[in-house]
C-alpha cells in the first residue's frame, strides 16, 4: 500500500455517514486516502498536529467536514499550504446553513473550496480531480466517469423522446 494522498477528516464520528460519500469516490478513482476524526473544538492540539504534519506525511489534498460551528476546514486551511475542501454537514437545528456559512465565508488569503451541504460526494470527486491534474491514469478514470453520467442521462432523454 502506498502513502495516502487525500486526508478525509471530520469533527465527529456522527459526520461519518455523510463523509463516507467522499471515501466512496476516492475508492472509485483508486486514490489512496486516510480517514480520521479531528475536532477543532474538542481536540485542538490534534488539529494543529494533523495540519502541520500533512505535507511531510505525503498528503496532497485535505477534505474536512464538520457541522454546526464548523471551524475545522478553515483552521486546517490556516495551518497547511495544501488545498482544503470543506464539507458543511447538516446538523439537527439549522439545516446545515450554520455549517455552510461557517465554512464558506473565509477571509481573503485563506481559501476553503466549499461544496454543498452534505456534498461529500463532490468533495471526493474534486479531491480526485486535483490528484488527477498530475496523474493521467486518474484523469482518464474521471473522464470515463463523466462519460458514463452523460450516457445515463442521454438514455433517459432518448426514452422520453421516443
Ligand atoms: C461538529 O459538531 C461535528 O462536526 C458534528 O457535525 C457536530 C456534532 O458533533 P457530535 O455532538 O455528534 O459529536 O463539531
Amino acid at each position: 500500500m502506498s502513502k495516502p494522498l487525500v486526508g478525509i477528516i471530520m469533527g465527529s464520528d456522527s459526520d461519518l455517514p455523510v463523509m463516507s460519500e467522499a471515501v466512496k469516490m476516492c475508492e472509485e478513482f483508486g486514490i489512496e486516502f486516510e480517514v480520521s476524526i479531528v475536532s477543532a473544538h474538542r481536540t485542538p492540539d490534534r488539529l494543529v498536529e494533523y495540519s502541520k504534519s500533512a505535507v511531510e506525511r505525503g498528503l496532497k489534498v485535505i477534505i474536512a467536514g464538520a457541522g454546526g460551528a464548523a471551524h475545522l476546514p478553515g483552521m486546517v486551511a490556516a495551518l497547511t499550504p495544501l488545498p482544503v475542501i470543506g464539507v458543511p454537514v447538516r446538523g439537527s437545528n439549522l439545516e446545515g446553513m450554520d455549517s455552510l456559512l461557517s465554512i464558506v465565508q473565509m477571509p481573503g488569503g485563506v481559501p476553503v473550496a466549499t461544496v454543498a451541504i452534505n456534498g461529500a460526494k463532490n468533495a471526493g470527486i474534486l479531491a480526485s480531480q486535483i490528484i488527477g491534474s498530475n496523474n493521467s491514469e486518474i484523469r482518464e478514470k474521471i473522464s470515463i466517469y463523466k462519460e458514463q453520467m452523460n450516457n445515463e442521462v442521454m438514455s433517459k432523454v432518448e426514452k422520453l423522446d421516443s
